[in-house]
């Protein structure tokens, strides 16, 4: 399988309880690379367009204001099966439903409040690190 990429976000919750680099260590232990990150805290606009596919569903408002509750780390990573290799890290959506062992269950304290997103497909992936990097902002890891 050919290498991969993926876009992933540490959401306010994580960064408030201090657990980036416990995330981090899960995606680089796995062999995903990180290969372009940044902290910001998302405005309305940005978070709503991220989330547009969203938009009519009874729980955008709460995921929006939660997602503009304090600072993100935006990252991009790369390996093999990217995209699938880090939803499985991530464990599922509701903490009630993901395994010990996986960020979702360890780190998340409910449905509205996570801990990390992943793209869920190589199309979304891509659409995805174009919201938030450009492409000179992707570092090439060859060593
Ligand atoms: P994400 O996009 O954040 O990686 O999460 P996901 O693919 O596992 O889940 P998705 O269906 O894309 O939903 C995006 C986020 O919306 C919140 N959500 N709440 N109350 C609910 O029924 C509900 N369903 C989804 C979650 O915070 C989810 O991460
Ligand atoms: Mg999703």
């Amino acid at each position: 399988m050919a290498l991969e990429r993926t876009f992933s976000i540490v959401k306010p919750d994580a960064v408030a309880k201090n657990h980036i680099g416990a995330i981090y260590h899960r995606f680089e232990s796995a062999g995903l690379r990180i290969v372009a990150a940044k902290m910001l805290h998302l405005s309305r606009e940005q978070a709503e367009g991220f989330y547009g596919e969203h938009k009519e569903r009874p729980f955008f408002n709460a995921l929006v204001s939660f997602m503009t509750s304090g600072p993100v780390m935006v990252q991009v990573l790369e390996g093999e099966d990217a995209v699938r290799k880090n939803r499985e890290i991530m464990g599922a959506t509701n903490p009630k439903d993901a395994a010990a062992g996986t960020l979702r269950g360890d780190y998340a304290a409910s449905i509205d409040e996570n801990a990390v997103h992943g793209s869920d497909a190589a199309a979304s992936a891509a659409r995805e690190i174009a919201f938030f990097f450009t492409d000179a902002e992707l570092c090439a890891r060859t060593r």
